[in-house]
């Protein structure tokens, strides 16, 4: 509230708690912003703890604290101002509607929301969730020809069906592998015990995709990892958390020790987007109930204002078909 055009001070911890202090709009396909941001509170698709439905409530609590810029973020190393806030233009949307102890109704809602953001020609930056969510949202992309996906992740999530499951968070990747318009993967991270079997990781290769674990990340280098990513495709990117180390991001259902750390995600992050058209992103897996500290919220909300920022700074045209 305002006292009748008294200037705000509007610190973070102020005021209405949407993604970066960002406006509310509705979802509908007449939405005027160059970022759109959705929350799709899913955690039907867990093997393990859940809470991931609270992650998106969680990631725009922390996400608060990079509300402060006046105009804009100011980076010193780059010489750059990112998220001019005349020029660039966030709004929140609210969350996909949930329906209890149906999957289905509730991931098919993502699918068309995620529709009509695109309809609105605005870049989703999806908050889940677990990562079952991500099949539901690449769905959406039908209209597309050729995307390939980027993913940050501990675990491969290729697992064909078990127990006559397909839209777990343990599948997300095989769905997206069988859509028409997903035509490469780049798994990275992926390390230690999960649900996929060695047989799947031939399968994923077969599909197109290169998977690295964190350690042959590091061998080979930031280059080599950007070759896996045909320069000037257009790329959606999903970052499940638990792709980082849970020394610095603890809040999540399935942590995995040897995981990234900041720097090495940021720096790939920046360089996707100079050299690659993104068409949306997605952040999974934070469950605030495992985060005391809330670093793992606090991590997931820089590593999506940061992206933000690089994607509208290195601009690419050809978003929309
Ligand atoms: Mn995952």
């Amino acid at each position: 509230m305002s006292y009748k055009n008294q200037p705000r001070l509007n610190l973070p911890f102020t005021g209405h708690c949407t993604f970066a202090k960002r406006p509310i709009v509705e979802c509908d396909e007449n939405i005027d912003a160059d970022f759109a941001v959705i929350g799709v509170p899913f955690d039907m698709g867990c093997q393990y703890r859940s809470g991931a439905r609270f992650g998106p409530r969680s990631i725009r609590q922390a996400s608060t604290l990079f509300s402060f810029g006046h105009n804009g973020a100011y980076d010193h190393e780059r010489k750059t101002l990112f998220l001019p806030s005349e020029q660039v233009k966030i709004v929140d949307v609210g969350d996909v509607d949930m329906i209890h102890t149906d999957s289905e109704q509730s991931l098919n809602n993502a699918t068309k929301a995620i529709e009509t953001l695109l309809q609105s020609k605005t870049i989703p930056v999806i908050l889940g969730g677990d990562h079952s969510i991500t099949a539901a949202t690449l769905a959406a992309y039908d209209s597309y020809s050729d995307i390939h996906v980027l993913q940050i992740d501990a675990h491969l999530d290729f697992v064909d069906e078990r127990h006559g499951v397909k839209y777990g968070h343990g599948n997300c990747m095989r769905r997206a592998s069988e859509m028409g318009h997903i035509t490469g993967l780049t798994q990275l991270g992926i390390r230690n015990t999960s649900s996929s079997s060695s047989s799947d990781y031939i399968d994923a290769v077969e599909a197109g995709s290169t998977i690295l674990s964190v350690q042959q990340c590091r061998k080979v280098g930031l280059e080599a990892i950007l070759e896996t990513i045909p320069k000037g495709k257009k790329v959606y990117i999903t970052i499940d958390i638990d792709g980082f180390d849970p020394s610095i991001a603890p809040g999540t259902g399935t942590p995995s020790h040897g995981g990234f750390l900041y720097y090495e995600i940021q720096e790939l992050l920046e360089k996707v987007c100079q050299q690659n058209t993104i068409v949306g992103v997605d952040l999974c897996e934070v469950a605030p109930a495992y985060d005391p500290a809330e670093v793992t919220a606090t991590l997931a909300a820089q590593l999506l204002i940061n992206l933000i920022g690089y994607i509208h700074h290195y601009n690419h045209e050809d978003v929309y078909v």
